[in-house]
């Protein structure tokens, strides 16, 4: 975790999402020697392939050594992967899913963040910058039953783009808690509209982004797990109707059910929407 003399750059919000990927707690192997064996030499046969179709020079040989090199040393192995990567994986790995979609988890997610009553603000600064927004819902299953005290994490970027914990000088939990559900499964949570999110620039990942002559951009999103008793956990995000790069996200992890359109707050300033989550049974 980045500490408070750090400044925000790519290597220290890289670092950190390095370090709390390491903590992250996996179940034994991932995989039998054979599949190993299928998945390693398909994706060495792949790159072998590019290289005779393309005639990579051994200057681009070297750039490409010098670069991978690049990306461990600033930590940002799992930018990378998450933003270019992760949105397959959470496609096949959820194909068969009946209730609300999910997508990606990106790199910043953190877990025991405060637990909260099921009507709460999210920690937040006084004064933090951002159009008020309440987000409210209900968790149901597949079958239409309330889920009661279900839990809705979620965690998303400030005004300038930055994540606690992920940058300097935010509060520990700035903009991150668990929500825990009335006995109807109902939430309401209180927040502010985060901005446009831009992918470190002077990185690793951020030097293929100039040298490939792409954006680096993800539009303004909402990072939420909600989960309940014998039900599949949904990982997702929530973007907002014609908010910049819905339509080229760099990490191709919008989908048209994942787009909300707030309206004018009923009460006090902002905005508010409604989101149901239906989650199938584990
Ligand atoms: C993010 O905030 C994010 O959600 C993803 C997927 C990648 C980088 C930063
Ligand atoms: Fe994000």
């Amino acid at each position: 975790m980045t500490t408070s003399t750090e400044q925000a750059t790519a290597a220290a919000s890289g670092n950190a999402a390095t370090a709390a990927f390491a903590q992250k707690s996996r179940s034994g192997a991932a995989s039998s020697t054979e599949r190993v064996d299928t998945l390693a030499s398909e994706l060495i046969a792949a790159v072998h392939d590019i290289v005779r179709r393309h005639k990579v020079t051994y200057a681009e040989y070297d750039a490409l050594k010098a670069w991978l090199i690049q990306v461990g040393m600033d930590g940002e192995w799992p930018l990378f992967l998450d933003v270019w990567i992760e949105h397959v994986v959470e496609e096949v790995a959820n194909e068969s899913r009946e209730g609300s979609k999910g997508t990606i988890e990106g790199p910043y997610y953190v877990p025991d963040a405060p637990e909260l009553p099921a009507e709460a603000t999210l920690p937040m600064r006084p004064g933090e910058q951002g159009t008020p927004l309440l987000f409210q819902g209900q968790v149901t299953s597949v079958d239409g039953t309330p889920l009661p005290g279900a839990r809705v994490e979620m965690w998303h970027a400030d005004d300038d783009g930055y994540y606690s914990q992920y940058a300097p000088e935010l509060p520990e939990w700035n903009l991150r808690g668990t929500v825990v559900a009335d006995d109807t499964g109902r939430f309401a949570i209180h927040t502010i509209e985060p901005a446009p999110y831009q992918i470190p620039t002077d990185g690793s990942c951020g030097n293929l982004i100039a040298a490939a002559g792409w954006h680096a951009w993800r539009p303004a999103h909402l990072h939420l797990k909600v989960s309940a008793a014998d039900h599949q956990l949904i990982t997702t995000q929530l973007y907002f109707k014609g908010g910049s790069h819905i339509e080229d996200d760099i990490a191709q992890a919008v989908k048209p059910e994942l787009v909300l359109a707030p309206t004018k707050a009923t009460n006090g300033t902002g905005h508010e929407v409604t989101y149901d989550f239906v989650l199938d049974p584990a």
